[in-house]
């Protein structure tokens, strides 16, 4: 049995939407943010004290969009992976990692320094130059969308990977300053039964619990 370990709408929703949209059994297991203070315990499994955590016999992994591809070349085939005699191979390994090293990282220094630092140790200039990196690498990097998604002209997991860092701009209360081509990528992907899915399981995982959605802003996330 797959088990995913995961905090309510924080990267491990990567592979929570991944193994929704795939049909595949799994057991959540649901945590406080964040884990490293917040479920010490968690620490023996994985060191880093980061989620998501998948752990499937032997294999441990750490990497969302790394979890996501594993699963789709592990127990595809599937629509939603992108083989390599594809002609939409490359861009669907580039939208993998795109999701998560260009558009997701400069995020999370804003939510550190405008948000979760206690208020002596924000850095309001850089989370204003994060974000402004952000948008600057979403409005460059996305393209042209060929058939409304990002590789192959179909929904794969590179539109996960770039679309939990839609999410998590939502989270951060950035999207009102999405394009309407953006607003319309969020508005397909966010609609799939998969996503819908995956939101449910955490809301079931959270309550089964008695766990706290994750709080992005120093207020109660929905
Ligand atoms: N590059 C990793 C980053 C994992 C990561 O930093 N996860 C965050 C949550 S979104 C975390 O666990 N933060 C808590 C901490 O660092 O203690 C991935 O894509 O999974």
């Amino acid at each position: 049995m797959l088990v995913l370990h995961h905090c309510s709408d924080a990267r491990s929703f990567r592979p929570l939407w991944a193994l929704e949209e795939m049909g595949l059994p799994y057991e959540l297991r649901m945590l406080p943010f964040p884990p490293r203070a917040a479920a010490p315990d968690y620490l023996a499994r994985n060191p880093l004290g980061t989620i998501p955590l998948l752990e499937d016999g032997d294999v441990r992994m750490t990497e969302s969009a790394a979890i996501c591809q594993y699963l789709v070349s592990r127990y595809g085939p599937s629509s939603f992976d992108v083989a390599p005699e594809e002609p939409g191979y490359a861009a669907f390994l580039n939208g993998l990692h795109f999701g998560e090293a260009t558009l997701t990282f400069p995020q999370t220094l804003v939510l550190r320094y405008r948000w979760l630092e206690p208020p002596e140790r924000r850095l309001p200039q850089a989370a204003e130059d994060y974000e402004r990196w952000f948008f600057s690498r979403l409005r460059k990097g996305l393209g042209t969308l060929e058939g409304g998604f990002y590789a192959a002209g179909r929904f794969t997991a590179a539109d996960v990977s770039i679309g939990y860092a839609l999410l998590l701009a939502g989270k951060l209360g950035l999207d009102a300053q999405f394009t309407p081509e953006v607003a319309a990528y969020w508005a397909r992907l966010s609609a799939r039964p998969g996503y819908r899915r995956a939101q449910e399981a955490q809301r079931a995982a959270l309550a089964a619990r008695n766990v706290q959605p994750t709080d992005f802003r120093g207020q109660a996330s929905s």
